[in-house]
């Protein structure tokens, strides 16, 4: 025997559900910036800001799963109202940025109480977290950056608005 536990330790339990709170909120904040750009008749904006909706709902019942797995106690909290005063896309994509680096932090900080822990098993699901998060915000800074070069209006922003409706639908892993 390794003396090393498969049990979650309370610390890491307690972590990992706010996790998921941190998940549904992000989900929730991106269904209000969705509704947002909509009421502007940006819909490919929209489509792209409700596809990572339904992103941070998978990355929720990721951790959810991952805690039943390990027989640990899931409770769900209440999510906060999104609160934001971004109005323009690029005011938008700016706070879409700032708020998965916010997210990147948390997603490190679950990672190093992991390592601490010697919890393996919570390492290697974080680790995908990780990865994804690096994505999240290239992508977040992709949009952000074009919206700088075409400003909030006329012709470019239409085309911009079209190339993100195309966004396809992740594929589950
Ligand atoms: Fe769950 O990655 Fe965004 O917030």
């Amino acid at each position: 025997m390794s003396g090393i536990s498969s049990t979650l330790s309370e610390r890491m339990r307690t972590a990992l559900n706010e996790q998921i709170k941190a998940e549904l909120d992000s989900a929730y904040l991106y269904l209000a910036l969705a509704a947002q750009v909509e009421q502007q008749n940006l819909k490919g904006f929209a489509h792209w800001l409700r596809l990572q909706w339904e992103e941070e709902l998978a990355h929720a019942l990721k951790l959810y799963d991952f805690l039943l797995q390990r027989d640990a106690a899931v409770e769900l909290k209440a999510l906060n109202e999104p609160s934001f005063t971004a109005r323009t896309p690029l005011e938008i994509f700016t706070q879409v940025l700032a708020h998965e680096q916010y997210i990147t932090r948390r997603i490190n900080g679950l990672y190093a109480m992991a390592v601490e822990e010697k919890d393996y098993a919570s390492q290697t699901l974080l680790q995908w977290f990780i990865a994804e998060q690096l994505e999240e915000e290239e992508s977040a800074r992709d949009i952000m950056d074009n919206l700088k070069l075409v400003g909030d209006s006329g012709a470019s922003l239409f085309l911009l608005d079209r190339e993100l409706g195309q966004r396809p639908k992740e594929a589950e892993d």
